[in-house]
């Protein structure tokens, strides 16, 4: 079996073992090209695979480049998301894709997302990024082929930590019941995952056992020997009566020195000096085109720049964080303000933190950094969002104050009916982390940004919710949930640091928004701004409001800086940090005073645009009165690979946007005023 031209049966070429070895070689050096240019992913678990990844895709699988949907073909399903950049290059060196486009990896645009996407670049079979789906697909296409009476082989690649998914499990007890001989799981065993060893953070092993009793055939070889990895997925490829687990023996980082069995070089690339140190290393300096690729992936970049430049409305002048003298910010990611909470406020007996392997970039690891007394109450599930929610559950049951987090896709999407359930239909005292969310998240594409999280939170009965605007509005929230809120709750943040526009004075009350005005100029752009609870606020009579949550709060004042700037206009902008429970008065003040309601939102539109219509629509006080309202957000799409910024651009959840569509309404106002008449204007 090879890569064949599907049309006439012919190998298009057979590769020996060196050959083998020397393209897993450049495949590890064109790696940590393309991850140097892009600035993000994960080096540790992409080295790891590389020999697997070429042994598959150049001999084992039988596949036709020209033809990547040919229907006999061997399917390859990535469930290890994480590790794209190998299956990209697999696919290059088997000729489905230009070799020197891998270096646009991550970027806006590029067929090579973050996680694969199989609507973006041919020869990738599934969309992964979720761990621990891949091997359900497999077992799905496994049955498609039976009821087909088709032959070719569906390999899954998957790693050891993944394994601590209960899918997985699932999807193994499946395919030894129907007796899938025609599913190939290969694990990159490399002893690794992000938190740690896999042995500590929780043990999977002994892999063999357990895949053995659920009815599979089992084989251990060192993934590093070519001969081995090459023998080994010939006699899978032979089984007969049940399907067929390769446990490959791995080094996370292999090749590279300083990279080795490194769990910081998880999610890390190499700087240039180091990425100049890697290829020496592995011996391709000479061999492979950096200047020229670097050169590409730059240019690539600066043609994403005019083009996102193009589409931004534009004023009189450039409004951007720190372009100017009235513009400087501060800015840290508001994940950091969870952290100092529970740094802060651990010491409460009754505090118990889960960890899910992503313990470090979401900050709960604050919780037991530099506290040896409180390694009892740091739980260590792994990567096993559904039970740890239930345990969690199970721990609240109890008395105590359980906390957890991911990113807010797999914190509050994958483990959803736990939450339902365990949680809030039992209303337990849980304080759930939705971190890394919305698009700002970046270069980790679609997968990862969380853009739908706040349907689900909201319409949960008993949860609560809060989406604080920067870090220490995060800290706040943080520490009110964890020990004065009782019942299920949910507290939404972001990981790119964004413009810190509250300080230790300005109000934090929970359930109650705050109303935030310009003022005027000043050196620090947030002391421009006079912030008070919205209970206290005396109406002003503003032109119109932006009502936000989260980081489009710092927005929706930009906005509002805009606004005065080029069209006198003035703004009163609604901090709802709480969505729920909502502050409706605040809400209906801002539409009865100002008569112009825009929402702001990181999120699919709806999730606060939607909650503030219903709102609106429901209050008597505006029966009869006019209220022009539009809604910023996210718009039905799914995400994209990026820097953080200019997802924020691409998907016109930017200041200016605000401000542009707050000037068009305006428009509607004034004419309504002036007598025209909405239906004339
Ligand atoms: C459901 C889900 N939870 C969490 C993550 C975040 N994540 C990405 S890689 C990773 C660790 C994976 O460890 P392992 O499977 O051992 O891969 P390797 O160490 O070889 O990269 C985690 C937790 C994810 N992608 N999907």
């Amino acid at each position: 079996m090879a890569l064949r031209d599907s049309a006439t049966g012919k190998i298009i070429r057979e590769y020996s073992i060196e050959d083998l070895e020397d393209a897993a070689n450049r495949m590890r050096g064109y790696d940590l090209v393309a991850l140097c240019a892009a600035g993000s992913g994960h080096a540790g678990g992409t080295l790891s695979i590389m020999d697997l990844t070429a042994a598959l895709y150049l001999d084992a699988a039988d596949h036709d480049p020209k033809k990547p949907a040919w229907a006999d073909r061997d399917r390859i399903i990535w469930s290890a998301g994480h590790k794209a950049p190998a299956l990209y290059l697999g696919l290059a060196f088997a000729g489905f894709c230009p070799l020197d486009e891998v270096v646009t990896l991550r970027k806006l645009g590029s067929p090579f997302q973050g996680h694969p996407h199989w609507l973006k670049l041919p020869g990738v079979e599934v969309s992964t990024g979720s761990l621990g789906q891949g091997l359900s697909i497999a077992v799905g296409m496994a049955l498609a082929a039976r009821l087909d009476g088709k032959h070719h082989k569906i390999f899954c690649l998957m790693g050891d930590g993944e394994q601590q998914e209960g899918q997985v499990w699932e999807a193994a007890m499946e395919a030894g019941h129907f007796h899938l001989d025609n599913v190939i799981a290969i694990i990159d065993c490399n002893g690794l995952q992000i938190d740690g060893w896999v042995k500590d953070v929780m043990q999977v092993e002994p892999l063999e056992a357990k895949y053995a009793s659920f009815g599979w055939e089992t084989l251990r070889i060192d993934g590093h020997d070519m001969k081995q990895v090459v023998e080994a997925l010939r006699k899978a490829r032979a089984a007969a009566g049940r399907p067929v687990v390769i446990l490959a023996n791995t080094v996370k980082g292999k090749g590279v020195s300083f990279m080795e069995n490194q769990a910081g070089w998880h999610g890390k690339v190499p700087n240039r000096v180091e990425l100049a140190a890697a290829l020496t290393e592995l011996g391709l300096s000479e061999r492979i085109p950096v200047e020229q690729l670097l050169e590409k992936a730059r240019s690539y970049q600066a043609e994403v720049e005019r083009q996102l430049a193009l589409k931004m409305p534009s004023f009189s002048r450039d409004y951007w964080w720190n372009a100017g003298e009235t513009m400087k910010v501060k800015m840290e990611p508001t994940r950091k303000g969870f952290g100092q909470a529970l740094k802060e406020n651990g010491d409460d007996e009754r505090v118990v933190c889960l960890g899910l392997d992503i313990s470090g970039s979401i900050t709960i690891s604050e919780f037991y950094a530099g506290k040896p007394e409180r390694a009892g109450r740091w739980i260590s599930i792994g990567i096993a969002e559904q039970s740890a929610t239930a345990a969690a559950a199970g721990l609240a049951r109890e008395g105590k104050l359980p906390v957890l987090g991911s990113y807010a896709t797999f914190s509050a999407a994958r483990n959803l009916d736990q939450l339902r359930v365990s949680v809030c239909y039992a209303n337990l005292n849980v304080l759930i982390a939705g971190a890394h969310a919305g698009v700002s998240v970046g270069p980790d594409g679609a997968t990862h940004q969380a853009l739908e999280d706040l349907f689900a939170m909201q319409g949960l009965p008993n949860m609560s919710v809060a989406v604080p605007c920067d870090v220490v509005e995060t800290r706040k929230a943080t520490q009110h949930l964890l020990l004065e809120h009782e019942g299920p709750k949910y507290i939404r943040f972001a990981r790119e640091a964004t413009p810190v526009v509250t300080d230790e004075k300005t109000p934090f009350v929970f359930g109650q928004a705050n109303v935030i005005r310009l003022r005027g100029e000043a050196a620090n752009f947030a002391d421009a701004f006079e912030t008070r609870l919205a209970a206290d606020y005396r109406n002003e009579a503003e032109d119109l409001s932006i009502v936000a949550c989260g980081p489009m709060v710092p927005e929706a004042m930009r906005a509002a800086y805009i606004l005065k700037q080029e069209y006198g206009y003035e703004t009163r902008v609604v901090n709802l940090h709480t969505l729920k429970p909502i502050d409706a008065e605040a809400i209906v003040r801002a539409a009865r005073e100002t008569g112009v309601v825009v929402t702001a939102e990181e999120h699919q539109i709806g999730a606060l645009a939607w909650r503030v219509s219903s709102i609106l629509t429901e209050s008597r006080e505006l029966y009869g009165l006019p209220v022009i309202t539009a809604a910023i957000g996210v718009k039905d799409r799914f995400g994209d690979s990026g820097a953080p910024w200019e997802l924020v651009k691409e998907f016109e959840v930017s200041a200016e946007h605000i401000a542009q569509k707050a000037a068009e309404l305006m428009v509607f106002k004034k004419k309504a005023a002036a007598g025209a008449g909405l239906a004339m204007a």
